[in-house]
């Protein structure tokens, strides 16, 4: 189970930042345009209760005060309940918040309790990893590479898909492959017969998942994977525009999924 650690989380505002200047430069747009295109959706600056949640491994240091400084960022009106749990909930509702963000160790969601939309981190993540991608400006062909096929992965190989990108695969879990080749008809990628991509998009829990035979210069890798999918040298030597961030982009996602 892949969880975040107080480590991943230490100068949220600088790591948000700085994400937000490559999605410009690789797309023309920042993080917000990038949600208000994938969702039509814009803010009315609804009030976000965030409710800290003991449950499982417990809670995780910086995670809440991260979402407060990432909420804030993409300029909702947002609070920390003093108390976890469910008596966090009421506290959030019974001081207005009119959408809850909540994390427990398998799911993250948003609810909005004046529509009743709700969502999940995995999917919004993979959607909008996967849109920026999609949107890079110097792209040479609808090609991309997707490595890595699971709760994050396969929603973003499937937006692939539906923005019409001819999509390679790859996952280390041959059965998950299979499957996904299948449900998605993408095309599973071979190491042994690499290929140049543009336009790669990484959600794995390992690091140096990319090659140096797929990378192309210029090439944007969009990754929400921790670690890191390339080492820098990589990344200098093919001057790759890397697009990762371990909370904010996905949870700006998640918000305007539910506006
Ligand atoms: P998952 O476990 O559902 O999927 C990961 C997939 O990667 C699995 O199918 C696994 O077989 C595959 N894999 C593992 N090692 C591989 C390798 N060396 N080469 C190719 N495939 C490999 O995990 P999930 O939920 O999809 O998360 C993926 C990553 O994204 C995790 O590191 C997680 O922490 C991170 N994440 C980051 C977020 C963000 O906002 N930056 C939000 C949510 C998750
Ligand atoms: O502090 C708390 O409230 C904890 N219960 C939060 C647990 C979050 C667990 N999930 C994760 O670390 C990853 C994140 C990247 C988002 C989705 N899963
Ligand atoms: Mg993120």
């Amino acid at each position: 189970m892949a969880l975040l650690t107080p480590d991943d989380l230490i100068n949220i505002n600088k790591q948000l930042q700085e994400a937000d200047s490559a999605v410009r430069r690789v797309t023309g747009l920042d993080i917000k345009g990038i949600c208000k295109a994938l969702y039509g959706t814009s803010q009315s600056s609804e009030k976000v209760g965030i409710v800290p949640v003991t449950s499982g491994n417990g809670i995780i240091g910086n995670f809440s005060a991260s979402l407060h400084a990432i909420t804030q960022y993409f300029g909702f009106d947002s609070f920390v309940t003093d108390s976890p749990d469910v008596s966090g909930y009421y506290e959030a509702v019974r001081n207005g918040a009119e959408i809850i963000l909540m994390a427990d160790d398998h799911t993250f969601l948003a609810h909005n309790l004046n529509n009743g939309k709700i969502a999940n981190n995995q999917p919004c993540t993979g959607m909008i990893y996967a849109e920026i991608a999609s949107r890079h400006q110097k792209a040479d062909s609808k090609d991309v590479l997707v490595i890595g096929l699971g709760k994050v992965g396969f929603p973003g190989a499937a937006h692939f898909v539906h923005k019409g990108f001819r999509v390679y695969g790859y996952d280390a879990d041959e059965t998950l492959l299979k499957r996904t080749v299948s449900n998605l008809g993408i095309i599973p990628f071979d190491f042994e017969t690499p290929k140049k991509f543009s336009i790669i998009f990484e959600a794995t829990p390992c690091a140096n998942t990319v090659p140096e035979a797929v990378l192309s210069e210029n090439c944007v890798l969009s990754t929400p994977g921790i670690p890191c999918a390339i080492s820098e040298e990589l990344q200098k030597k093919y001057n790759v525009q890397l697009v990762t961030e371990p909370l904010g982009i996905g949870t700006a996602s998640m918000l305007y999924s539910v506006l």
